[in-house]
């Protein structure tokens, strides 16, 4: 029998800050299909997924949830769950099939029609504006290794300021920037498969950067900076304490801050990290003038996309951060560790200080117990009572979404993975909220999670 509880954080009251914001998340990608309709262009993820061996069985996007065409229902749904606010990025090449020149209607008109479908609903729409698909044609002019995609998307920032930024508050620019370089172009095991040289990693790390000032330099000269909550939704790298004893937390603190820093010194220090640049030697990425200046205009927010956590001591495996064994582990063999939304958040305040967080995506694939997803409730309630110590010890938390409001086409791994708060059938596209979706509305509506539930318990 396994336990998942928080090792290292006493359950603290399970009560949120007023006004402290809940939805859930989806990408376009993920849940969109209509990969060839009304114009659009196809992205690199179009391309992957048609390229064979790539994907789990020959999956594709090719029709997804289908949510292109029934967004209104999905849209009734979120309302209906008593969600506060959703998260959702754009497609690029449905707004721009080839990633440049005028932007298609048809696609603008889409997400028009999300936004003001949230706002008539009552829900806050929060985009993303980069969740991974790239439009094919930029990838084939270099893609992330080329400054033109980072300018490009500063025009696609503008585009959208143009047509819904009166409507939208909060954007995220770019999504879990190591996955697209790291899995994109390091491993090539996500879009654009590609398995480039530590160098070139670094470059591509750079223009995903810069492309994340450019769309917001874009977006704060057509908007106006005190209109705008500008995020950057990271993915880290979180390392927790073996112990609560003050060299364990320490030691995951100074490990948590230097992996991160490639990614969050530039945007909230303006400097990539000088120990670091260091040791790169000469293949060190080539930037221009003015480039950290850009990427320095600190971001509104923090987002952190939290899933799981190695733990690390200095006294134990030579000071290596290690992923545990003896947790439970989700579908997706990841192991369950809640003291991620506890010392994530905490660790980065201690960082960079952002005058605020948010947690922009936490979930499981767990298909056990089917619609009555009770794993998935314990992971969602021992997770969010760490989330809510952090906030008890003065982390600026402002609010959290659920991965993911749909279960959806989950990239490398196709349809065989379910993050749902909500089940899809795919054969037939019909929505059916889980237990941990109704369960997730009564969190809502209490602020907090005040069920007495204890622990993930596995068999
Ligand atoms: C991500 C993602 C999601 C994934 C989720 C589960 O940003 O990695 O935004 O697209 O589906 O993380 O792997």
């Amino acid at each position: 029998m396994l336990h998942a509880q928080s090792r290292t954080s006493n359950p603290g009251s399970g009560s949120f800050p007023t006004g402290f914001l809940w939805g859930a998340a989806t990408s376009s990608f993920q849940i969109e299909g209509a990969w060839q309709e009304d114009g659009k262009g196809e992205s690199i993820w179009d391309t992957f997924c048609h390229t064979p061996n790539h994907v789990h069985e020959g999956h594709t996007g090719n029709l997804a949830c289908d949510h292109y065409h029934r967004y209104a229902e999905d849209l009734d749904l979120i309302a209906a769950l008593g969600l506060q606010a959703y998260r959702f990025s754009v497609s690029w090449p449905r707004i721009q099939p080839t990633g440049r020149g005028k932007a298609l209607d048809k696609g603008l008109d889409f997400y028009e029609r999300i936004v003001d479908g949230c706002l008539e609903r009552g829900i806050e729409p929060c985009l993303t504006i980069f969740h991974w698909d790239l439009p094919q044609s930029l990838e084939d002019q270099g893609g992330w290794l080329c400054r033109d995609t980072a300018k490009a998307m500063g025009d696609l920032a503008e585009i959208l300021a143009l047509r819904i930024g009166n409507r939208v508050k909060k954007w995220m620019p770019i999504n879990e920037g190591p996955c697209i370089v790291d899995l994109g172009y390091r491993q090539g095991v996500f879009a654009p498969g590609r398995k480039e040289s530590e160098q070139l990693v670094r470059q591509a790390r750079h223009t995903v950067l810069l492309a994340h000032g450019y769309a917001s330099r874009a977006l704060r000269d057509i908007l106006g900076r005190e209109k705008l909550e500008i995020g950057f939704a990271h993915n880290p790298w979180s390392t927790l304490p073996a112990s609560n004893a003050p060299e364990d937390i320490e030691w995951a603190r100074q490990l948590f801050v230097q992996n991160n820093s490639w990614w969050l010194d530039p945007l909230w220090k303006g400097a990539y990290p000088a120990a670091e640049w260091e040791k790169c030697g000469d293949d060190v990425p080539q930037i221009h003038p003015g480039d950290l200046e850009l990427i320095g205009d600190k971001p509104d927010f923090l987002g952190l996309n939290l899933y799981f956590g190695d733990y690390a001591s200095p006294n134990q495996n030579e000071g290596k951060p290690w992923r545990r064994t003896d947790s439970p582990k989700t579908d997706f063999d990841w192991p369950v560790e809640p003291d991620i939304m506890y010392w994530t958040p905490k660790f980065c305040q201690e960082g960079w200080n952002p005058a605020a967080q948010y947690i922009t995506e936490n979930g499981c694939a767990w298909e056990t117990g089917g619609l009555n997803d009770q794993h998935r409730i314990a992971y969602f309630r021992e997770h969010l009572r760490s989330l809510a110590r952090a906030c008890e010890d003065g982390v600026p938390m402002k609010g959290y979404f659920a991965w993911s409001f749909l279960d959806n086409f989950e990239w490398a791994q196709g349809y065989s993975k379910r993050f749902g708060l909500v089940h899809v059938d795919f054969e037939t596209q019909v929505r059916t909220p889980k237990a941990s979706a109704k369960w997730y509305s009564q969190v809502i509506a209490e602020n907090g999670v005040f069920d007495s539930g204890e622990g993930i318990v596995l068999n």
